[in-house]
């Protein structure tokens, strides 16, 4: 989507300067045992997904509004991911949601896909919402789906989560994400124990219908829309519903969904360490599902979470290999600057994880010398690895600044003039 010479004309004109900072930088992880090219290499390795709802301006319960140039489908959508794509070479994947992405021809929306060079993540059903346009959801989630009282509704949301596979193997995706809003609003509204089981065994049915090499993800989340409990509200519920449903399904942790101040690194540690991390959707927020773009408000915290990650890679955790994902609201960027911007951000905190000193971290953790410990990780954290991320990119043949590539370039100027002004307006509650 964007013009190769276009993005090799203004690398060319900043390759001297990034040599310079590259150079720099080589020189001084060199002092510390760290040899540049190795994380240069593992950089360029590495990959984010992004999530089709991502490329649309977000929205609160209050008000919603669009920008120019709005994707008006899924075909819009994927060119809008191939340009965070060709510009960062860090989003090769495409997240899909059902119903939102659901198309006649999944063979075409595959195609299409490929050509723009663009593959496809996991797969994300939908039981959060109604489908009332769809003739196989006449009954209502209101009071829940996979866990209803109602077992026609369990069915039926069973049935809806059958149906995302099958659209999933359509485009060689290889995992399903489950995000359920269950849960209740009112102390007595719902049997805690009850509704649990009844999640579960919907859940085996769908595990039943997995193929081969498929995984299940199972995405918690503290609250909202239920406000006092959701049924898989937090990663303890996750790990033991993980393992009563099968081998195949393992825990999703989404940043945003957790209670303030909640450690999360080390609920990375604990699902890595039980053999069920599926994956991340990486966001960032101050006070709840804010999803707001990664890095953009604790740094600190997602390079720990890394830290987790690269921990349990070095120390070869059987089947380990977590799926990595942006989810997250743009209300007032334009969401291709801040997915690309998340994207970096991601990489980022991989790298200065990568640079950790492991061997002293272990050493100071073992003669608890808690100061050299915390130090041993900040050293890596407050290292400015901008030269290694822009050096991957240049050499993927993307962006050494996608940024302002991307302004450069009209891309937002000239799809605005093909899909028409989106109108804003009110959220759930005007
Ligand atoms: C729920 C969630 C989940 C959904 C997405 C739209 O808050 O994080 O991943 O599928 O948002
Ligand atoms: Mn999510
Ligand atoms: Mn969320």
């Amino acid at each position: 989507m964007i013009d190769q010479n276009r993005i090799a004309a203004a690398n060319a004109r900043q390759e001297a300067d990034l040599r310079a900072d590259y150079d720099a930088l080589a020189h001084q992880l060199d002092r510390r045992g760290v040899n540049i090219e190795r994380i240069t290499e593992a950089v360029m390795a590495f990959g984010v997904a992004v999530p089709s709802w991502g490329v649309g301006t977000g929205g609160t319960r209050f008000a919603r509004f669009p920008g120019p140039g709005e994707p008006r489908h899924i075909f819009d959508k994927l060119e809008d991911c191939a340009v965070i794509q060709d510009l960062t070479a860090t989003t090769p994947r495409v997240s899909l949601h059902f119903p939102w992405d659901q198309v006649e021809d999944m063979d075409g929306l595959f195609e299409s896909g490929r050509a723009l060079g663009l593959a496809f993540d996991a797969v994300n059903s939908n039981t959060f919402q109604d489908h009332p346009a769809d003739p196989r959801h006449p009954l209502s989630y209101k009071f829940g789906s996979l866990s209803h009282t109602d077992p026609a509704v369990r069915q039926q949301a069973v049935e809806h989560n059958v149906l995302c596979i099958e659209l999933g193997r359509k485009v060689g995706a290889n995992a399903l994400t489950v995000w359920i809003g269950d849960g209740s609003n009112f102390p007595g509204q719902a049997h805690f124990a009850r509704a649990f089981e009844r999640y579960v065994e919907s859940m085996q049915a769908v595990h039943g219908d997995l193929p081969e090499g498929w995984k299940l993800f199972l995405e918690h989340k503290i609250h909202e829309p239920a406000f006092y409990s959701t049924v898989i509200q937090d990663w303890g519920s996750s790990l033991m519903a993980a393992q009563a449903i099968g081998p195949a399904a393992h825990c999703l942790v989404d940043l945003g969904h957790h209670a303030p101040n909640v450690n999360i690194e080390m609920i990375v540690a604990r699902l890595a360490a039980a053999g069920r991390l599926g994956g991340f959707h990486f966001n960032d927020s101050k006070y709840g599902d804010d999803d707001l773009d990664a890095g953009s408000i604790d740094p600190f915290r997602l390079f720990l979470v890394f830290n987790e990650l690269v921990d349990a890679e070095r120390r070869g955790l059987a089947g380990f290999a977590p799926a990595y994902m942006l989810d997250q609201s743009h209300n007032v960027t334009d969401p291709i600057e801040s997915l690309m911007t998340s994207a970096i951000e991601v990489a980022r905190a991989y790298a200065q994880a990568l640079i950790v000193d492991r061997a002293s971290l272990d050493q100071h953790q073992e003669a608890n010398d808690v100061m050299l410990a915390a130090q041993t990780l900040k050293r890596a954290f407050t290292t400015d690895v901008t030269p290694i991320l822009a050096m991957a990119r240049a050499r993927k043949g993307a962006a050494i600044d996608p940024l302002a590539v991307y302004r450069a370039s009209g891309y937002r100027r000239q799809v605005a003039e093909i899909r028409p002004a989106a109108k804003g307006g009110g959220g759930g509650i005007v």
